[in-house]
């Protein structure tokens, strides 16, 4: 399995991926449970994401090996922080917060989680991580103590998602923040994309199947979804 070269060619041959992040927090470690997940996440689904802002630590491990059982897609970590790093699943977003000012959350939890990783198989892929006001304060916000930054300011957003391909990072993630009122709009992907070389990931707030198609149009390679399908709300 490589999973940034997968994404990187998703990116380069302009073919949708859709992650569906799983919080440990709302989801059941039971098969009846998992089962009953799995089949009502959309058949188009390539990824797994599983993370959270709280908590999770204890339940983290349980969640990823019931998923590996059940199905052959990839498990990649979202870590809300590097507690949750586990060695079972198949690869991590390496988050950043770029758009904070907050050295944990751009730093600090990195060099915690290092070791962890560096015992591990898991894949690793530097990931920029910009949250951008979705008209809730959402638990990234609350968490990492930062602000996002507002959907206006495109030319920040788009200067941030720059700063992360200089300094390295191999993915770009525009973050509306789970349970989002307002996703990350359509100009804003459509700046970025065009800004940046790097495959996209958007999520935070996408309820439906037309405003995902609308966001891979506007060019994000990877779409997440968490919430629509923890609350049974997804609109096909
Ligand atoms: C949150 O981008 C993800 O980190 C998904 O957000 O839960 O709103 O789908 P939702």
């Amino acid at each position: 399995m490589n999973l940034y070269q997968d994404i990187h060619t998703a990116q380069v041959q302009g073919k949708s991926l859709l992650a569906i992040l799983i919080d440990p927090d709302k989801f059941v470690a039971e098969y009846a449970f998992a089962k009953a997940y799995l089949e009502k996440t959309p058949s188009q689904t390539t990824h797994f994401l599983v993370g959270g802002s709280s908590d999770a630590s204890q339940h983290i491990e349980a969640v990823v090996r019931i998923l590996k059982e059940l199905s052959a897609l990839p498990v990649i970590l979202f870590p809300g922080d590097y507690t949750q790093i586990t060695p079972e699943a198949d690869g991590i977003l390496f988050l950043s917060l770029l758009s904070g000012r907050n050295p944990e959350y751009l730093i600090g939890q990195q060099v915690k989680g290092a070791s962890h990783i560096q015992k591990s198989n898991l894949e690793v892929i530097p990931t920029g991580y910009i949250l951008i006001d979705g008209d809730k304060e959402t638990a990234v916000q609350r968490v990492s103590n930062t602000l996002p930054i507002p959907q206006n300011d495109i030319t920040s957003i788009v200067h941030t998602a720059l700063a992360g391909q200089y300094l390295g990072k191999k993915c770009i993630y525009l973050e509306a923040g789970s349970g989002a009122k307002t996703p990350v709009s359509l100009p804003i992907i459509k700046a970025v994309r065009e800004a940046i070389d790097l495959p996209l990931i958007v999520g935070g707030g996408i309820r439906s199947q037309k405003t995902m198609q609308h966001a891979y149009e506007a060019g994000a390679t990877m779409v997440v979804i968490g919430t629509a399908f923890e609350e049974d709300r997804w609109d096909t």
